[in-house]
């Protein structure tokens, strides 16, 4: 189906500052050129940002940083992806920092009643205002979208349908907090720890992942954070963590997900370009984009 291309210049979840300046770097990048090059139908939807202020964030909480933005930012994420899902379109974001993740979420399940989510990551994403080591919401967007955590940020669900988290798969996991484990233990959800993956290689884990998301749900999500490939590859983000996925194996995750041709949205998010080496890492995410999208290499 058609993809909407949606920009999302968002940083206010995350740990440093240049995430916010994730989209249009892709854009300057040539991503709508390249898109164009694969002949695939997108639609350059737009951006959705708010007119963030210091005033936004009364009071200060340092468990949820910046809540009152991230809380409007979402909610106008969350619309305008139930819109595009509306009008049978394949929404495409590009973030922004992981937070934006709880909107592209909540709007899609107002549809799906039954999502299948893969989260690519270095980490879980699964702190709540209780078990967070730094405060920053972008390490709590998968926790929300389980309907776990702080009820201002629960409350942007409350709308939609909730996610079996047995439809849930983490992949490249390496870096997971004290509340993360307990939380993977307890909830059910698949977690693919790079230990996996070099035990059965990235090919097998693809094979189980989309087995699991794809049987008994009527969409699938990719949520793809860039931290998730090794810092050598993609140095341009905001908390990298040594010890991820290769550059081949990032690219055949994603091939092998447009083979089976399960996914219904994906999102692209984390990527800094404040951060970066000679753009190394915007080049990379738009590469995985279009890999995604059915770019073959013969
Ligand atoms: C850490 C880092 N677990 C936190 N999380 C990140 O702050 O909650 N997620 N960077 O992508
Ligand atoms: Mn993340
Ligand atoms: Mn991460
Ligand atoms: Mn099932």
């Amino acid at each position: 189906s058609l993809i909407s291309l949606l920009r999302v210049p968002f940083g206010l979840g995350g740990a440093r500052p240049g995430a916010e300046l994730g989209p249009e770097s892709l854009m300057d990048a040539g991503l709508i050129r390249q898109l164009a090059h694969l002949e695939l139908p997108v639609l350059d939807d737009g951006v959705v940002d708010i007119l963030s202020s210091d005033a936004l964030d009364q009071p200060r909480n340092p468990q949820l940083k910046h809540l009152e933005a991230v809380i409007q930012l979402n909610a106008k994420l969350r619309d305008a992806v139930s819109d595009r899902v509306k009008k049978a379109l394949f929404p495409l974001i590009i973030g922004g920092d992981h937070s934006i993740a709880i909107g592209t979420i909540a709007g899609l399940t107002k549809h799906y009643r039954k999502l299948g989510v893969i989260w690519f990551d270095a980490h879980g994403d699964l702190n709540t205002h209780e078990t967070t080591p730094s405060g920053n919401i972008h390490g709590m967007s998968l926790a929300v979208s389980l309907n776990q955590g702080h009820p201002r940020l629960t409350g942007l669900r409350k709308d939609s349908f909730s996610i079996n988290p047995r439809h849930v798969v983490i992949i490249g996991a390496r870096q997971l907090d004290q509340g993360e484990r307990a939380f993977i233990r307890q909830s059910g959800i698949t977690c693919f720890t790079m230990h996996e993956i070099d035990r059965y290689g990235i090919a097998a884990i693809m094979e189980k992942a989309i087995a699991i998301v794809s049987a008994g749900t009527d969409g699938v999500h990719l949520s793809f954070d860039i931290d998730s490939v090794d810092p050598y590859e993609a140095p341009g983000t905001g908390t990298a963590v040594r010890g991820g996925v290769t550059y081949r194996e990032a690219h055949y995750a994603l091939e092998a997900l447009h083979e089976a041709n399960i996914l219904t949205s994906a999102e692209v998010v984390e990527v800094n370009p404040l951060l970066d080496r000679n753009k190394q890492t915007v080049k990379l995410a738009n590469e995985l984009i279009c890999s995604l999208l059915g770019k073959r290499i013969l």
